[in-house]
């Protein structure tokens, strides 16, 4: 292997670094790729027009609160599904639907996607996501590739460090970034050690009704809550997060968080939770069931890692778990099975707040250092087993093999990866074939667009020796990413009709307005290319009414082909929504200012799309 430049260490170092062994190592690999591929990396990722992709890549859109969804290998961005902030593309936040979806937020910082599972592999039906902004999570149906249902997290700030499923979609667990007092009461920060909890929530999802629901929190001790990782097969009970701020600080965490030289990995047993909630062993805190480990005892440890880690993922064969150490060079690879055992002896090193610690030695198996290697974040794994970490500082991927230790392959990334995502990569078979680098500084990539650069996703070809062969800029920010293969997703072509559903209106001769008081209710109708507010009426595309009143649009798309979607939107009323075919869907509003106000079909949908149009006419108090 080529001599790695050694690097001192910080951000800037990184970059330098990284852009110096880039150009060094292409030079000394290009000849092996092309010889042991007959086809170009052009070809690789080329699908042409009328082909589709192999792969959907969900990344998660950060701050924007969207999921982007792309095509792998092609790496082209297909459609963004806005989740948890309002999306004037899709209507979403202005239906009736989505505005209860989204309350009161109008923004939401979307950082882990998981999808359903069932034994272990993704099923294709559902995507979970949360909300470290405003402490929600989220569940969006991939039939339709809409959001299903939102919920409040109570109790608990920053639900960063999830979504994580288990193997059948029991659970969705999220544990917390920030730790708050319960209920998010005000207590000073000098009670912080006996005050503040870092609270995990279990969260179940009811596929029949479509709806999230809290099934436990665990009120874990005031430190930060980071990756997390559900186990599989033989360790498929149990699942793993890392903490960091075990040191208790309440301000300057950059510094004071960074003191022990040891933080924790908590790894819990979910099944001996769920249990002890069923036989009462809980208290009932602002209306939620809420474990406290130092009076409930069970089901919770604590293992020693190396200080300030950050992810922890495990094996697909469900037999380790690997912590990544952030601020220390290495990464850890512990047995689960070891872990069992030395639970079972209470093989403990003492305990923090009621939690028992599990002797390190007892169930480390090895330490990993790469040379020259720093930050490593996450890890992900392929179709043999080897393992894949980012490292964050000196922007590159390493592959090693978790049963040695030793290093296989190493590549520079642009620059500073995250996380990476593998195809398949959190099952329990892993495709091998495509890592993604979700890389958080593109720098010069890309054409500029002023001072703020985009982040990159880079496509690195794994079936031999690791190489980027693409790249795509992305808005903020792709934390995480999942692939799934193309196949295991079914989408619906049109809504189905649903007759009883008393809000929908099939027959052109049905449209009609129903004024009750000042409520007026619009059953109307979207086809191309017109609106049919009141089949009887003059003029059925004109809805008129007077000021102060409260209109209820009951809008039904009856065009039953694929794609056909039409908008609706009035003029200087900020509204806006969409009927996708054969959907209905309700918008209500007060026409509170008198005038005429156009309306109009907002997505184009034939050749007379523009004359898709109406009046909406609101006469003066
Ligand atoms: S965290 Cu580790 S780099 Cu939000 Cu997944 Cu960002
Ligand atoms: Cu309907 Cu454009």
């Amino acid at each position: 292997m080529k001599k790695w430049i050694p690097i001192a260490s910080g951000l800037l170092a990184g970059f330098v670094a990284a852009t110096i062994s880039f150009a060094d190592f292409s030079k000394s690999t290009n000849d092996q790729v092309a010889s042991s591929n007959t086809k170009s990396d052009a070809e690789k990722v080329y699908v042409p027009f009328g082909e589709k992709d192999d792969y959907y890549l969900f990344a998660s859109g950060g701050h924007s609160g969207q999921m982007f969804i792309y095509g792998v290998p092609s790496m082209r961005h297909i459609r963004t599904v806005p989740v948890f902030s309002p999306d004037s593309a899709t209507g979403y936040g202005f239906d009736e639907h989505s505005k209860k979806l989204l309350g009161d937020y109008t923004w939401g910082d979307l950082h882990h996607p998981a999808f359903s599972e069932t034994n272990g592999d993704y099923d294709g039906k559902y995507m979970f996501a949360t909300d470290v902004g405003n402490s929600r999570a989220a569940a969006m149906d991939l039939e339709t590739f809409t959001v299903k249902d939102i919920i409040n997290v109570p109790n608990t700030s920053g639900p960063h460090c999830a979504a994580f499923v288990t193997q059948n979609t029991e659970y969705m667990f999220l544990p917390t970034r920030f730790a708050v007092p319960i209920g998010s009461e005000y207590k000073s920060l000098d009670d912080y050690s006996e005050q503040y909890r870092g609270v995990m929530s279990a969260v179940t999802f009811d596929q029949n009704k479509d709806k999230l629901n809290i099934a436990y929190q665990v009120a874990l001790p005031p430190w930060s809550y980071d990756l997390s990782d559900a186990g599989k097969k033989s360790s498929a009970d149990w699942a793993v997060m890392t903490t960091y701020n075990t040191e208790e600080a309440t301000t300057n965490l950059e510094i004071n968080a960074s003191q022990a030289d040891r933080d924790f990995i908590v790894l819990f047993n979910w099944k001996e939770l769920e249990k002890m909630v069923a036989d009462g062993q809980y208290d009932e805190v602002t209306g939620q069931k809420m474990i406290f480990p130092e009076k409930h005892k069970g089901g919770i440890y604590l293992v020693p890692v190396a200080k300030s880690p950050h992810g922890v993922d495990v094996t697909p064969d469900g037999k380790h778990f690997i912590a990544s150490g952030k601020l220390a060079p290495s990464m850890t690879v512990f047995s689960f099975e070891k872990a069992f055992k030395a639970i079972e002896k209470q093989d403990f090193a003492g305990e923090r707040n009621g939690i028992p610690i599990i002797n390190y030695d007892s169930i480390m198996e090895r330490e990993v250092n790469p040379e020259n290697a720093l930050g490593p974040l996450h890890t992900q794994f392929d179709d043999k087993g080897m393992a894949y970490t980012t490292m964050f500082i000196s922007s590159e991927i390493v592959k090693w093999d978790p049963k040695t230790g030793e290093t296989l392959d190493r590549v520079p990334v642009q620059y500073s990866p995250g996380h990476s995502v593998a195809a398949e990569g959190d099952t329990v078979s892993p495709d091998g074939k495509w890592l993604i680098a979700l890389n958080k500084i593109a720098k010069d990539s890309y054409l500029s667009v002023g001072p703020s650069h985009p982040e990159s996703m880079q496509l690195i070809d794994i079936s031999g020796k690791m190489k980027v062969i693409q790249s795509s800029p992305v808005n903020p920010e792709p934390h995480y990413a999942q692939i799934i293969k193309a196949d295991k997703i079914k989408t619906i072509e049109v809504y189905p009709k649903d007759e009883n559903n008393k809000l929908a209106t099939y027959k052109q001769d049905q449209a009609r307005i129903e004024r009750n008081g000042n409520e007026v209710h619009v059953y109307g109708i979207a086809m191309r290319s017109k609106f049919i507010f009141d089949a009887k009426a003059k003029r059925p595309d004109v809805i008129e009414v007077n000021q102060g009143d409260k209109v209820f649009l009951h809008l039904t798309n009856t065009d039953f082909d694929e794609d056909i979607t039409h908008g609706f939107a009035i003029n200087q009323y900020n509204l806006n929504m969409e009927v996708q075919p054969g959907q209905t869907n309700t918008i209500e509003f007060t026409a509170d200012k008198a005038g005429t106000f156009p309306m109009y079909c907002t997505n184009f949908c034939s050749a007379l799309h523009q004359e898709m149009t109406g009046y909406f006419l609101v006469k003066p108090k």
